[in-house]
């Protein structure tokens, strides 16, 4: 079978350079499935990029890795290609408006949107990581009108992992200590797929709405309440007058929903770049979830950002949003109408759609201009 070509854009980055052994090792797109890379970036980033040809290389990864080309030239690198991971962007300067960095991404997004129409395969599958996100997905839909919308996604999937790993860290304290006063010989400790029910919906940014409303786990063979094991109601975000209900989307201090939307200011403050490992890692499972044979199918619900149009959860249509989805067998996905929102969820979530909504005004602005 002829290898699945991809396209990597910001190449030279440091996101690509943490997701390119993922994908050379078959842990993205399956085992069985021989992919050729192409990575793509400007023209000042060309020698940085070729030391990461040379990596690739000096690597050895045989199993999944049919070839790489490393280029500067756009055409080139979208001809044929059938997964699109768009990590390339205008990076935030000091000084600048947030609503530059939207109108300067808007316009590589209109070219990176022009370059699909025009040179990918016409079932491209798109993930977009460059901020904002969202936006630049609306973005690619207008300028890759071929492209059926369902194929053009964002990531929430770094906001999602964040929110299970500081619930994972926070139960598994507390079954430690619980069993630890309790005399028991050990408790097995929760992973991810001992999580259900979590969803980030609204922007890639401080309005999204991390949502643990309907979040259960799995503890001694059966799925309880998150509140069975995390009992504080407050770190949750749920208010204590309103059972059922709640005060997600608060973000108040201290709270996990302030913590989530936070985690990438904290990576930076302490890094002193921004998330990439953990970034590589959520790009690889929202893709290995929605296309590899293994996984699709058989995935939880997850989060994506994906079109409003026709989703069942009333969010406006016209834009992209952090939904919760399920990825069917084929590279296909569908909203995950399993979930329901609370009137707090909903609440916040509409303020998050002002502001996805307000981006596409000020991007369709700035490229009008
Ligand atoms: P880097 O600055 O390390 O890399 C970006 C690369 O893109 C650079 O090599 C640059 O030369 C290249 N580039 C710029 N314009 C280009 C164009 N027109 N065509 C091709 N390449 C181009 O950023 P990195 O840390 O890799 O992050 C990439 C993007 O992910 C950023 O926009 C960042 O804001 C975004 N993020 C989004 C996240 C999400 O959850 N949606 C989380 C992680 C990340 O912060």
């Amino acid at each position: 079978m002829a290898p699945l070509r991809v396209v990597i854009t910001g190449g030279a980055g440091q996101i690509a350079y943490s997701l390119i052994p993922l994908i050379a090792r078959g842990l993205v797109f399956g085992p069985d499935v021989k992919v050729h890379l192409r990575l793509l970036d400007i023209p000042p980033a060309a020698n940085a990029l070729a030391g990461v040809a040379m990596e690739v290389q000096d690597s050895l990864f045989s199993t999944a890795l049919e070839g790489v080309l490393a280029t500067t030239n756009e055409v080139e690198a979208f001809t044929g290609a059938q997964v699109a991971i768009l990590l390339g962007g205008f990076p935030r300067r000091p000084g600048m408006e947030r609503w530059d960095l939207i109108g300067k991404n808007a316009g590589i997004m209109k070219r990176m949107g022009e370059l699909l129409e025009t040179y990918a395969s016409p079932n491209c599958k798109v993930v977009v990581v460059a901020n904002p996100a969202q936006t630049n997905c609306y973005i690619l839909s207008i300028y890759a009108p071929s492209l059926p919308r369902k194929n053009i996604t964002s990531l929430s999937r770094l906001d999602h992992d964040r929110m299970i790993g500081m619930l994972l860290h926070e139960a598994n304290s507390r079954l430690i200590s619980a069993s630890v006063s309790n005399g028991s010989e050990c408790v097995r400790r929760l992973t991810a797929a001992d999580v259900r029910g979590a969803c980030i919906w609204g922007n890639h940014s401080n309005s999204q709405v991390p949502d643990v409303s309907a979040v259960e786990f799995f503890v001694d063979g059966r799925w309880v309440p998150i509140e069975s094991v995390i009992p504080d109601r407050t770190w949750l975000g749920l208010s204590n007058s309103l059972p059922g209900g709640g005060n997600i989307g608060a973000g108040t201090e201290g709270s996990l929903v302030e913590a989530v939307r936070k985690r990438g200011a904290a990576v930076l403050a302490a890094r002193k770049l921004s998330s990439a490992m953990s970034a590589a890692n959520a790009i690889a499972e929202h893709l290995s979830d929605w296309l590899s044979p293994e996984k699709s199918g058989h995935s939880p619900a997850v989060s994506m950002g994906v079109t409003t149009d026709g989703n069942p959860f009333g969010v406006s249509e016209g834009i992209f949003s952090s939904l919760p989805v399920r990825c069917t067998l084929g590279g296909d996905w569908n909203y995950d109408e399993g979930f329901s929102m609370t009137d707090d969820v909903r609440r916040h979530l509409e303020a998050s759609v002002v502001e996805l909504e307000d981006e596409k005004a000020t991007a369709l602005e700035m490229l009008e201009k």
